[in-house]
């Protein structure tokens, strides 16, 4: 019997502490849609500073946030995006581009590392002379860091470099900075250079800083104008807001600095992971707090029966792909749970290799 569960799906699944509890039940409100919470206006104008930009809108979700930002910076339909082939808005936001905003989507194949090869962006940019049977390409998007290549970071180098690119065309520049915060810690570099070259920025509140909800887009003071809009548009307008904000600025403020801390616990669980046979982590990969494993023929079993198998010995994984599941580091783990974990998982693994070997699969 389990008496004990560890959750690494997601840094989604935090729970808000008492500190954010508290701020959440004594938070001065007053309604959002007509423009005066005032802990939301709290909220927005700091996310705003960190980010260096001139404004900021609180969102609900990570999702809205992309949605709105390229909405806002492709309001004909039949404009096209530039973006990764394995990008946050490309596989897991419903095609929400397309369906709701008519953007139509280019992409381009995101390397290991999560950037996506210059040449190619550029490549892919349309020759506006045949905009006759060319969607006009509007926006860039990148995402940093990088989930779906493991929470790897990009270069404020690299971005400029996108940034130059885009300036050079009439193109936009939208960062998908879910997880920026983490960016910055790993590289050691303030999110404000990381993001200097971007029109727009959607930072998640819900995953390293483990607010609740929401997240905040920030970008110039008209393109925010504009996003406020579209918010409304698309039913995502708030009442009392500052119940959510007063959250994130307690994540703010007691969470960012403790992802460092985070990503060396993904290290340490990245190691723990490589010691067990049948499983693989490629150590380069680990740059923040997500941890990819493979799983290797030995192991004899498959994504889903591996993540069946790892709850019912406490531990809550998410498949991440053929033979590949997904750990995720957040404040809510400690280095205790990391090494509970790991040791969990050791049992659950040679379990089912020992099944294996026992009715004869385990050389398949
Ligand atoms: N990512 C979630 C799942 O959807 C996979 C997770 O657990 O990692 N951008 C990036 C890079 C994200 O990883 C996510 C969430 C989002 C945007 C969307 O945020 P929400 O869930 O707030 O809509």
């Amino acid at each position: 019997m389990v008496t004990r569960t560890v959750d690494l799906r997601s840094d989604t699944v935090t729970k808000p502490t008492e500190a954010m509890r508290a701020a959440m039940a004594s938070a001065e409100v007053d309604d959002d849609v007509l423009g005066y919470d005032p802990t939301a206006q709290r909220l927005e104008a700091e996310i705003a500073k960190i980010m260096g930009k001139e404004a900021g809108l609180f969102v609900p979700s990570g999702t809205m946030g992309n949605l709105i930002s390229v909405l806002t910076h492709c309001p004909i339909r039949g404009s096209e995006i530039i973006l990764g082939d394995y990008s946050h808005i490309h596989i897991y936001e419903n095609g929400g581009i397309s369906t709701i905003g008519g953007v139509h989507p280019r992409t381009i194949k995101n390397n290991d590392d999560g950037t996506m090869d210059l040449d190619q962006i550029e490549a892919a940019i349309r020759d506006p002379r045949f905009e006759i049977c060319f969607p006009t390409t509007r926006l860039i998007c990148l995402e940093n860091s990088h989930a779906h290549s493991g929470g790897r970071c990009l270069s404020a180098e690299y971005t400029d470099k996108v940034g130059e690119l885009a300036k050079k065309h009439g193109l936009k520049l939208h960062i998908d900075g879910a997880r920026i915060f983490n960016a910055s810690a790993a590289l050691g570099v303030p999110p404000s250079r990381l993001v200097q070259a971007a029109d727009s920025v959607s930072v998640c509140l819900s995953k390293g800083l483990g607010a609740p909800v929401g997240s905040v887009i920030v970008g110039s003071k008209t393109f925010i104008d504009r996003a406020r809009i579209m918010r409304k548009t698309l039913g995502g307008g708030m009442r009392q807001l500052g119940v959510l904000c007063a959250a994130a600025l307690v994540g703010l403020q007691e969470h960012v600095g403790k992802l460092e801390g985070d990503h060396k616990k993904a290290k340490t669980l990245a190691e723990g992971l490589n010691k067990i046979s049948g499983l693989e982590v490629d150590m380069a990969t680990v740059e923040t707090n997500i941890v990819f494993c493979d799983i290797l023929k030995e192991a004899n079993t498959t994504e889903m029966e591996l993540c069946k198998r790892l709850a019912e010995h406490g531990v809550l994984v998410l498949p991440e792909g053929p033979k590949r599941i997904r750990f995720v580091i957040h404040h809510q783990i400690s280095d205790t749970d990391v090494q509970y974990a790991l040791s969990r998982v050791q049992h659950a693994v040679a379990g089912v290799c020992v099944a294996g070997v026992a009715n004869g699969s385990g050389d398949h």
